[in-house]
């Protein structure tokens, strides 16, 4: 099924000049690009986006690493694509994803992992508006929403 998921190339990797590989990697897994933008989180918008870990022990940390510095994020179009886009990135610890995943090539640790991909429809339905307007999403033709 034709579908969008949100992703999120995170500081560390934006910092370090991987965005063009990491877009290229997208592009050649057959991603679509729908919708592109580059935006330096504060704190309070992280919190929101990460609304769901609040309870969880690296939450502050999480916060301060996703405020430092610009992210790019975007909408990608795929089949399958939440799910697809998961493997692509690999486990979220980078030591353990598999080879040639995302994260496995251009993560440092497993909070500074490169790259974020919706986990479910749910939290894409959550995490596309968050980012985006619908004016701002380039839908194909007689692609579903
Ligand atoms: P995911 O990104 O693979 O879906 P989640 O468990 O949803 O992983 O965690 C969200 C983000 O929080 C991770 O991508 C990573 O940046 C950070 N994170 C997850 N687990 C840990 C941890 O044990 N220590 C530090 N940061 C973590
Ligand atoms: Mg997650």
């Amino acid at each position: 099924m034709r579908q969008q998921t949100l992703a999120i190339i995170k500081p560390d990797a934006v910092q370090r000049g991987l965005v063009g590989a990491i877009l290229q990697r997208l592009e050649e897994e057959g991603f679509r690009i729908r919708a592109l933008k580059m935006v330096h989180l504060t704190k309070a918008q992280a919190e929101a986006f990460y609304i769901v870990h609040r309870e969880r022990p690296f939450y502050d940390s999480l916060m301060t690493y996703m405020s430092s510095g610009p992210v790019v994020v975007l909408v990608l179009e795929r089949d399958d694509a939440i799910d697809y886009l998961r493997q692509v990135m690999g486990a979220t610890d980078p030591a353990k994803a598999a080879p040639n995943t995302i994260r496995r090539l251009y993560g440092t640790n497993i909070e500074r992992n490169a790259i974020h991909g919706s986990d479910s429809p749910e939290s894409a339905a959550f995490e596309i508006p968050f980012f985006f307007s619908r004016w701002e999403i380039f839908q194909s033709s007689g692609a579903p929403l």
